[in-house]
């Protein structure tokens, strides 16, 4: 079989509340205290995945970490039972569901020893993430064990934040040619962490092995960052050839693009004005973290979008003119994923792009609609209605939410991640 892109989508764990962790994400902090819907929210993912699969896409997931992780909380010196608020809220939170930060990926094409290279984030900077990459990088070793064709490396050491494929964008004239890879990093000294720094990102395009002739280190602005885009997911997006960005997102734009275009001769810059798309309602309405992906078949590229883009109006008559325009974005698809939104997870958020040949990953990470309907099934049966803030502190949602995962591992053949 060929290389393709395949995106991995994190299923919204059984755990899923607003606690409000992530200090420069306006959504999750604008939230806090309110009360989730996991089996809702788990469902709207899967919807999203059934809707890819619909549009001829290879689809893959990713598995809910054991929550509350109590390993973690041991290392601490507590126990969800003591811990203060703050700790078991970090402990209970269901953020591997955003797997555009579970790994930075480079495939095969662009690496020098023709493999493709996925390397585990740290995600340092926010306490509750900090402790994914334990739980991710068993899930990256079990679904890309293939040595022969995956290389998968472990977290860079602190205090060298990464944040994974969400400061990651790759540029190509087709997913299975070799690309440039623009690594997107953040300056401290704003009112929001810059979460990811430039020294992580170079380690790993040296651990990848990319060609420094094809290899960008880009600053996000720090305005986009002080409005909240605390990922450059949240401004800009690539697919193949195409470059999709808010006119703020780059700090020297003039700079990168130039290098872009010198790099990759095929390159379409489409960039959005802030006349036409503030900030504000770029981040609040998250058109650009939108899965911009390819259609089988000559179908040209098509952005699978929040519903929240479509309701803002201008955001809305801005994208409709840009498919009018008879550029290479020829559809626009508006996807409900409200519940993860409301923590500032959009449809990109939700996904990791991997090219490789599926034949070389371990299948019961790919799915069709058969599997989907067995984990729908899974997550109606077991998925908490609601989660509460007060719901934190009781012992028994911590047991029906390792059940819940329990029960879905167990449906998926994958009880040895327990
Ligand atoms: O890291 N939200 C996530 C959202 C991640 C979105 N990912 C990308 N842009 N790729 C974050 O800020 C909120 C959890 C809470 O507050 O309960 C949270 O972690």
């Amino acid at each position: 079989m060929a290389m393709q892109e395949i995106n991995f989508d994190g299923i919204i764990g059984p755990s899923h509340n607003y606690a409000g962790l992530s200090l420069g994400n306006l959504a999750a902090t604008g939230n806090a205290g309110n009360t989730s819907a996991p089996r809702a929210a788990a469902l709207q993912g899967i919807a999203k995945m059934r809707a890819n699969l619909d549009l001829g896409l290879a689809q893959g997931i990713f598995l809910p970490h054991d929550r509350p992780d109590e390993r973690w909380l041991a290392a601490l010196g507590t126990e969800m039972a003591h811990a203060s608020l703050a700790l078991r809220a970090n402990a209970f939170s269901a953020s591997p569901m955003w797997a555009a930060n579970a790994a930075t990926v480079s495939p095969a094409p662009d690496t020098a020893d023709g493999r493709c290279h996925l390397s585990v984030a740290n995600l340092v900077t926010m306490p509750h993430r900090s402790h994914e990459w334990e739980g991710t990088l068993a899930q990256l070793k079990l679904a890309f064990a293939d040595q022969r064709a995956f290389s998968v490396h472990g977290p860079i050491p602190a205090p060298f934040g990464d944040e994974g494929a969400a400061n990651h964008m790759r540029l190509c004239a087709r997913h299975d040619a070799a690309g440039v890879e623009v690594f997107v990093y953040g300056e401290a000294g704003g009112p929001f962490p810059a979460r990811q720094h430039r020294q992580a990102s170079e380690a790993i395009a040296r651990l990848h092995g990319l060609d420094p002739a094809c290899t960008f280190f880009v600053q996000q602005s720090p305005e986009a960052i002080a409005a909240g885009a605390f990922h450059n997911d949240v401004v800009a997006v690539a697919n193949e050839h195409v470059l999709f960005a808010h006119e703020l997102a780059f700090a020297d734009k003039a700079a990168f693009y130039a290098a872009l275009t010198a790099a990759l001769r095929q390159v379409e810059i489409i960039e959005v004005p802030v006349s036409a798309v503030s900030l504000e309602d770029a981040i609040s309405s998250y058109l650009f973290n939108a899965q911009l992906v390819t259609l089988p078949d000559g179908g040209g590229m098509a952005l699978i979008l929040p519903t929240e883009a479509r309701d803002n109006p201008r955001v809305w008559a801005y994208l409709e003119g840009l498919v009018a325009s008879n550029g290479p974005i020829r559809r626009l698809i508006p996807v409900d994923v409200r519940e993860s939104m409301a923590n500032g997870g959009g449809p990109a958020c939700l996904r990791l792009r991997v090219v490789a040949d599926p034949a070389t990953i371990d299948p019961r990470f790919l799915v069709d609609h058969a599997r989907l309907d067995r984990m729908a099934a899974i997550i109606s049966a077991h998925w908490p209605a609601q989660i509460g803030q007060d719901d934190l502190g009781q012992a028994r949602l911590w047991l029906a939410v390792r059940n819940a995962r329990a029960a879905l591992l167990a449906a998926l053949d994958l009880s040895e991640l327990s």
